[in-house]
């Protein structure tokens, strides 16, 4: 039983014990009603709810949304506890989240544990609070405290809710001795059953509304549900409770109907399945991690070393001498120091989380760390010279990764005489923000070794993926079709603007020539100049990189790539003679330029890169197809959404796909647009991605 109701004396329990999270699936909601109307029929004098467990409710049954709504209806039962005519008070603990908190806003009193925290979540899912949420919120809070926490999702600490009027009394100790306390205290007092929907409505605040829709617009790029939400708050204001209800309903209704809450339903159970490693069972034994090296002190390697800093790891920074290593504690110092004015940390923080990382340029102070992960450039000589050190000195049981982004890490680890410790950890840069953490799991990685970094990733508060060895791993491997199309869309007839417009209007964080000038487009430049020439690919697909290059216009750093960039105010400018230099390019490859609509972009790139993934997914480097839904979604800025390019895939329909991609391979050509093998079976079968994961 997921609901249990007991009278304890003059009070009536009811009990929520549905692990892990308490999720209102259909049976808690009926327990619930069930319970709330036997409590009016006994001799209670007041109704406390409480919940077993870690957590009070989090929310609805996220995996009931998209399938026929099953009576009682939340937004119905939360009106029938509130109608309650015994007092109903909500005990909190863990998070009330989304559902769960309309619950607890739905009883007439709320008292909470010191460390709960309370919130909306929804937005993260693309809907809004679906059952009241939105009316009875702004009624406890105003109109300007709701809009910031139902618009961006994250709980707050019930401190802050207890100011706000979100929560009634917090405590420590016993939560539920003293939610009886505080029933029998107020039913003493003759307190009645407080009703949120019967408060006045919150003043109306028009200005503030428009200034959310006009930075939701900007920060929510293309998102319905935050705009909805500023309806509804603003509804909550202007309308009766009955209506604003109803216009609450109408707006969550639709936000679930969208692709777009489909989209962020797949990530949020994407992202938790990530973490699980096929093959490898729960108690596989974990090796001990009390302390890092980290090798390199650049931009990656100092970021690496501040993730374990800030959890709480001490770290040695190794660098060649002096002078790098100076220039690595400084990179750090700097980034702790923005921390600290940002208001992520106090000064006292810093000092202490920097001070964890202790700088060294010897090799032999690694001999007592638990795990090392080397950070140098991709170079596999200068790797597997370094490997060949760490084998030396490092004691045994050490796990030693590598940071590489395309090195083979079987060949780095065959480097050393034990293979069977040594994984890729694949951070992105700014490597101290970026979620995402591809773990690379080489031929011989031993489980162990496997198992605990992906609990360290988790410590780190990274969003761990497991991924094959092959060149550029998941991510960067599809990349480099992406940007390839990207290039060749450059060269024959669009501009940096029109495609990164088009890029970033289709939802992308940041569209992809903006990337390559952030990234610095001297990086792939060197890389090619290594290869011979036969092994560079197609000449349009990077001559107009080159010339920028050999230009002296290596990207932002330098002040100029494919766009330029004031020197005061970074602002970014495309000028008349960048795109003379992409005319002669093309006019030297003998590419005729014409016009290219955002669409074909879109499609070109987007389509470029699922194919890959399709490939990537045939086999087995990655997991599953949700794996790389992560990996792009935290790591390359795609839209969460459109729910990582796999699901797009599968959302727009693989026949569709399949049918675009074999266009471009008609018009451009079999090397690039060969349909991967798996699109084309499922396409055929008429299948999906999301069928086939599941049988496999
Ligand atoms: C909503 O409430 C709409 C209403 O306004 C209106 C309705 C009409 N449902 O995250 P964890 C699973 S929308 C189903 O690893 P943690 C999760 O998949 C909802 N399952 O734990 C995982 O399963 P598994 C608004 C859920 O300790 C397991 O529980 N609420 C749900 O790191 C453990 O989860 C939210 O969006 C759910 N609601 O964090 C809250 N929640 O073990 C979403 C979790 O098989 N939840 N699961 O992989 C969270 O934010 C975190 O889970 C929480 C715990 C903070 C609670």
């Amino acid at each position: 039983m997921s609901v249990s109701y007991a009278l304890q004396n003059d009070l009536g329990v009811i009990t929520i014990d549905n692990p892990p999270v308490n999720a209102l699936s259909h049976a808690v909601r009926s327990g619930i009603r069930d319970a709330i109307r036997e409590a009016q029929a006994d001799a209670s004098t007041a109704v406390v709810i409480v919940c077993e467990g870690r957590t009070f409710v989090a929310g609805a049954q996220i995996k009931e949304f998209g399938k026929p709504p099953k009576d009682p209806w939340l937004p119905e039962l939360l009106d029938e506890v509130e109608a309650s005519e015994k007092p109903v008070i909500a005990a909190i603990h863990g998070t009330a989240l989304g559902g769960g908190f309309e619950l607890a806003l739905a009883s007439h009193y709320r008292i909470a544990q010191s460390d709960a925290k309370v919130g909306f979540p929804e937005v993260k899912l693309g809907l809004l609070p679906g059952a009241g949420g939105t009316q009875r919120a702004p009624r406890l809070a105003g109109v300007g405290t709701s809009l910031e926490l139902i618009t961006n999702g994250n709980p707050i600490d019930v401190g802050t809710a207890n100011t706000a009027g979100l929560v009634d009394e917090i405590v420590d100790g016993d939560l539920q001795q003293a939610a009886f306390d505080f029933a029998r205290r107020i039913v003493a007092e003759g307190a009645h059953c407080r009703k949120t929907s019967e408060l006045p409505a919150p003043e109306a605040d028009p200005g503030l509304c428009a200034d959310y829709r006009k930075r939701l617009a900007q920060r929510a790029r293309g998102q319905i549900a935050p705009q909805k939400i500023v309806d509804c708050v603003e509804a909550a204001a202007a309308l009766p409770f009955p209506e604003g209800m109803q216009f609450e309903r109408e707006a969550f209704m639709e936000c679930m109907a969208s692709p777009q809450s489909a989209g962020m339903r797949h990530m949020f159970f994407a992202e938790r399945e990530a973490g699980k490693v096929k093959g490898l069972s729960k108690d596989t034994p974990r090796r001990e991690v009390r302390s890092v090296g980290v090798i390199g002190g650049g931009t990656m390697g100092s970021g690496i070393a501040m993730n374990f800093a800030t959890a709480g790891w001490p770290v040695k920074l190794l660098e060649v001498n002096d002078d790098a290593l100076g220039r690595g504690l400084e990179i750090i110092a700097r980034n702790y120091a923005g921390g600290v004015k940002r208001g992520k940390m106090t000064e006292e923080q810093a000092i202490e989380t920097r001070n964890r990382i202790q700088g060294t340029t010897d090799y032999e102070s690694l001999a007592d760390v638990d795990l090392v992960i080397e950070a140098v450039f991709e170079d596999l000589n200068l790797k597997q010279d370094i490997f060949a050190q760490l084998d030396d000195v490092c004691k045994p049981g050490c796990i030693l990764a590598t940071n590489t982004s395309y090195q083979d890490v079987d060949k780095i680890a065959s480097a050393t005489g034990r293979p069977e410790d040594v994984i890729g950890l694949h951070f992105f840069s700014p490597a101290h923000i970026m979620k995402l953490l591809e773990v690379v799991r080489a031929g011989k990685t031993a489980d162990d070794v496997l198992a605990t970094c992906m609990d360290i990733a988790k410590k780190i508060r990274k969003v761990p993926v497991v991924s094959g060895v092959c060149y550029g791993f998941i991510g960067n491997r599809m990349l480099q079709h992406y940007g390839r199309e990207a290039n060749l869309c450059l060269i024959e007839g669009a501009t940096p603007v029109s495609i990164d417009t088009a890029m970033e209007q289709w939802g992308m964080a940041m569209g992809p020539i903006r990337v390559f000038d952030l990234a610095g487009i001297d990086v792939g430049y060197k890389a090619r100049q290594g290869l011979p020439v036969d092994e560079r690919g197609d000449p349009k697909a990077y001559r107009i990189a080159d010339a920028f290059v050999e230009m002296g216009r290596l990207g932002q750093k330098s002040g100029a790539g494919f766009y330029t960039y004031d020197p005061e105010t970074r602002k970014q400018n495309f000028d008349e003679a960048s795109l003379a230099v992409i005319e002669r390019e093309a006019a030297a490859m003998g590419v005729e330029r014409r016009e290219i609509d955002a669409g074909e972009i879109v499609d070109r790139l987007i389509y470029a890169l699922i194919n890959e993934g399709f490939r990537i997914v045939e086999e087995g480097i990655a997991q599953r197809p949700s794996d790389i839904d992560v990996v792009y979604v935290y790591g390359y800025g795609f839209p969460a959404h459109r729910g990582g390019p796999m699901h797009y895939a599968d959302a727009v329909g693989l026949k569709e796909v399949l049918a675009r991609v074999s266009e471009f391979r008609e018009r451009f050509g079999d090397e690039n647009w060969t349909p991967a093998p798996l699109l084309e079976k499922l396409a055929k079968e008429g299948a999906s991605l999301a069928d086939w994961a599941r049988d496999n």
